[in-house]
């Protein structure tokens, strides 16, 4: 950790040596803006053979996951910001678990670094996913509108996540048997958009849900946190979309009545034509996706039998089988699946293929899991472009 202080203080200062006229060898230049490899915000290297900068956020190149096994190296995974990564120490952390939810006459429970590490630990290996993975394709792919950051389908990662049980963590601060929800918060800064301060990430859990597969992770893939990814502690709720998995853990709100906050009630619900007018019930869990380790425009040489890799995921049940169509879903055959299927996980899969024709061509995947859930030809729309699952049509060019 000392190393990243240092570089975290090496960037602070850079504009100051910039102005001076003598920027250190690999300095940005304030007056370009940030430099390819870091965005405003992050800690970490973004390198762009890895990741593509959008605004506060870095969103993984898909195909690059072709070189990474069935967990994603902390280096390589995505990064939503709504802000900035604070720089937190875990000596001076702690957790603040408050509320009427609690039992007798407690109001509030502190409970520091060393005492969730006391706790029993957990690992979990599971998917963070942001709710607008695949965004762009609302518009690239159906030709609907959409707001929020343009991901295309690198806004996701598996890791091993260690920590407590969210369980434990409630009981030790003496949830109540009637509490509803809880509402954990972030310390990252307050979230300021359209001239509003919305506070801090914050977003209710139910309690079913929370007591059920929760952690509070320290470690990612046997390694403290990354500062990026919530160092000292965040949530991860597996299967939920990512915003329920708040980083830079800072307090809980246990409730015996519901709770809300902007991320509940703007943010992370279905708005538009197919749905309720005031908008769905809060997102909860994931869909399903796969996709191709490919870039999308790739060129592939005509009359070569090529090796191609893909990813496919649920989180509603594990993957059963996966399909490839290289005709532009004229046909469809299995495609060979490499790792064996778990509920939260994704699976590995391959499939050969000899193109023959040169010229423009488009491949298509579709996930079908245990439940029965198939990806469908069309996601249906919704305003902030949540939940991508239709089928991708990726662009290619034999040559
Ligand atoms: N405190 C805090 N937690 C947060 C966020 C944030 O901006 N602040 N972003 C959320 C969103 S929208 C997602 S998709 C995930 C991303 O986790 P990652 O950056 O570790 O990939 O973190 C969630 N937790
Ligand atoms: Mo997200």
């Amino acid at each position: 950790m000392p190393a990243r202080r240092s570089l975290l203080k090496a960037l602070a200062a850079a504009p100051v040596l910039s102005a001076l006229g003598a920027p250190p060898a690999g300095a940005a230049d304030p007056a370009a803006g940030p430099s390819p490899d870091r965005a405003p915000g992050i800690v970490k290297p973004l390198p762009p053979a890895y990741f593509t900068v959008r605004g506060t956020n870095a969103e993984s190149r898909f195909e690059t996951f072709r070189d990474t096994g069935r967990v994603t190296p902390a280096d390589r995974f995505f990064v939503r910001n709504h802000t900035s990564t604070p720089v937190l120490d875990a000596a001076d952390w702690r957790l603040t678990v408050w509320g009427d939810g609690l039992h007798g006459r407690r109001t509030s429970v502190e409970i520091g670094y060393g005492q969730l590490r006391d706790l029993p630990p957990v690992t979990r290996t599971a998917l963070i996913e942001c709710a607008g993975n695949g965004r762009s394709l609302y518009a690239t792919q159906q030709g609907e509108p959409v707001s929020g950051t343009p991901w295309t389908l690198g806004a996701v990662g598996a890791a091993h996540w260690r920590g407590a049980r969210l369980s434990d963590v409630l009981r030790l601060a003496g949830i109540a048997s009637d509490a509803v929800a809880v509402q954990p918060r972030g310390l990252d800064d307050p979230y300021v958009t359209g001239g509003a301060d919305l506070g801090r990430v914050r977003r209710p859990l139910p309690v079913a849900k929370a007591l059920d597969d929760v952690i509070v992770a320290y470690k990612m893939n046997g390694e403290p946190l990354p500062y990026d990814h919530g160092f000292p502690a965040r949530l991860v709720v597996p299967d939920w979309v990512g915003v329920a998995s708040v980083k830079w853990l800072g307090d809980i709100e246990v409730s015996r009545g519901p709770l809300s906050s902007p991320w509940s009630t703007d943010f992370y619900r279905f708005f538009g034509e197919a749905h309720p007018a005031g908008g769905s019930a809060p997102l909860g869990p994931q869909t399903l996706k796969s996709a191709y380790e490919l870039p999308f425009g790739a060129s592939l040489a005509a009359g070569r039998t090529h090796h191609l890799t893909g990813r496919a995921w649920s989180a509603l049940a594990p993957v059963r089988a996966v399909e490839v169509s290289t005709d532009g879903g004229g046909t469809w055959r299995p495609a060979r699946i490499v790792d064996r299927p778990r509920s939260g996980q994704w699976v590995r899969w391959t499939a050969s293929w000899r193109p023959t024709a040169a010229g423009p061509a488009t491949l298509l995947s579709r996930v079908t899991d245990a439940a029965g859930n198939v990806q469908p030809e069309r996601a249906v729309h919704n305003t902030q472009g949540y939940l991508f699952n239709a089928v991708v049509r990726h662009p290619l060019t034999v040559e």
